[in-house]
């Protein structure tokens, strides 16, 4: 049921630290303008980290176009335009005061929704959709949770994913071609290929070590990032950077530049096995098919814990029962900061010789996925019901 053409969507982004925040906002803003034909504008506090995800963005510009979509620099003292048909407040960001006071005397009130975390807990369901009243303006904000779930809102993924990836991945050509856009040479032997984006903590150094005491040849390819921290530390140096390569015993390191999400995308769809973390890289993750390791983003109090569960058990349906606690035994080591390289590289053992069992559970879990609908898509026909 696509919506006019016409109808004009405001996205509200307040960077609360890493790239998460932007990244969804991102790949929202360009599925709504490319697949649904809606006019998106997006306000962003930090075009900086922005730009780290996409290059065309002008980090010293207030306004821009950038692939159809206008950019706005939101700082505290602006002026806004007329509020949109759609309102979205992208994980816990608030659209301004005044904006808000535009929005209450519009004639018809924008659809005005709360894009919130991605949790695979149960009462994400029982909150999803649910409105929520302005304690003053007549104005009702509706929470929308992205999930796992058909109570829920699904995931992003555009329309053209699945099929770009296969197409992808059956070309020899577009594959050499990724590897030297991420300035590495194409895998040669036996070596495992291993893409590694995480949050960093003890548990790196750990996992490098029990690495490179092992018998099985590995590539490790580490965008640069916090992680790399820790991946310098293991390897004595004080830090690193793009382009920097080093080995100890059966692992080389290979650190490659930042590059943007459909780069991302295909380094995930390349690699053997991705370490994920927070949400976008790890639902990128899903979809790129391959064993993957979930570094979940830590929360104070410790919540994320009910996250990470919630979420094994989810994904953890249907998965033969060793498979299953390999993965719950190696995801728990790797989030805790596990320090015993005997204990982390046995659970790295134990998950890895199942692979092909992931790499099968996984196919079926991103079709599963896949029944939901996309996010967006979802979005767009919530919206336009109330439009
Ligand atoms: O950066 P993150 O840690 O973001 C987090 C999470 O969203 C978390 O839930 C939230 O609470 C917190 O931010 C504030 O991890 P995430 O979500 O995987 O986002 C990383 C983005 O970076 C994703 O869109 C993929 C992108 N990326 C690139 O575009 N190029 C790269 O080379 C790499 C490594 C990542």
């Amino acid at each position: 049921m696509p919506a006019s053409p016409a109808t004009r969507w405001d996205i509200f982004c307040n960077v609360v630290d890493h790239f998460g925040d932007i990244g969804v906002s991102w790949r929202l803003a360009r599925q709504l303008r490319e697949e649904h034909g809606m006019a998106v504008t997006l306000y962003v506090d930090d075009l900086e980290s922005f730009r780290r995800l996409c290059p065309a963005v002008d980090a010293d510009a207030p306004t821009q176009s950038v692939e159809d979509i206008t950019v706005h620099r939101w700082v505290e003292a602006m002026r806004f335009e007329r509020p949109a048909d759609v309102v979205i407040d992208a994980f816990g960001s608030r659209a301004p005061p005044a904006y808000l006071e535009a929005m209450s005397k519009r004639p018809t009130r924008p659809v005005w929704i709360n894009l919130e975390y991605l949790s695979a807990e149960d009462w994400v369901e029982d909150c999803h959709r649910v409105p929520s009243p302005h304690p003053r303006l007549p104005l009702t904000r509706f929470f929308f949770f992205p999930g796992f779930t058909a109570g829920t809102g699904g995931l992003l993924e555009e329309r053209h994913l699945a099929q770009q990836r296969l197409s992808f991945l059956g070309s020899a050509e577009a594959r050499a071609t990724a590897w030297s856009c991420w300035e590495c040479e194409p895998p040669s032997g036996e070596r495992t290929q291993i893409s590694l984006f995480g949050y960093g903590g003890p548990s790196v150094p750990t996992l490098l070590r029990a690495w490179a005491d092992g018998s099985e040849p590995i590539r490790l390819l580490v965008p640069e990032s916090r992680v790399l921290d820790d991946v310098a530390r293991f390897a004595g140096q004080s830090a690193l950077r793009a382009g920097d390569r080093a080995s100890f015993g059966a692992l080389d390191i290979a650190v490659l530049p930042f590059r943007t999400q459909a780069d991302y995308d295909q380094l995930l769809w390349l690699c053997d096995c991705n370490f994920v973390r927070g949400e976008d890289s790890f639902v990128r993750a899903q979809w790129a098919e391959h064993p993957f390791v979930w570094n979940i983003y830590p929360q104070t109090g410790g919540a994320h814990w009910a996250k990470l569960h919630a979420f094994i058990h989810r994904y953890g349906e249907g998965m033969d029962a060793d498979a299953m606690v390999a993965v719950r035994e190696f995801w728990r080591l790797w989030n805790r900061g596990e320090t015993s390289s005997a204990t982390l590289g046995q659970a790295w053992r134990r998950f890895w010789l199942l692979r092909e069992d992931l790499q099968a559970h996984n196919a079926g879990w991103a079709a599963k996925l896949r029944t939901l609908g996309n996010l967006t898509a979802n979005l767009v026909r919530f919206a336009v019901e109330r439009l």
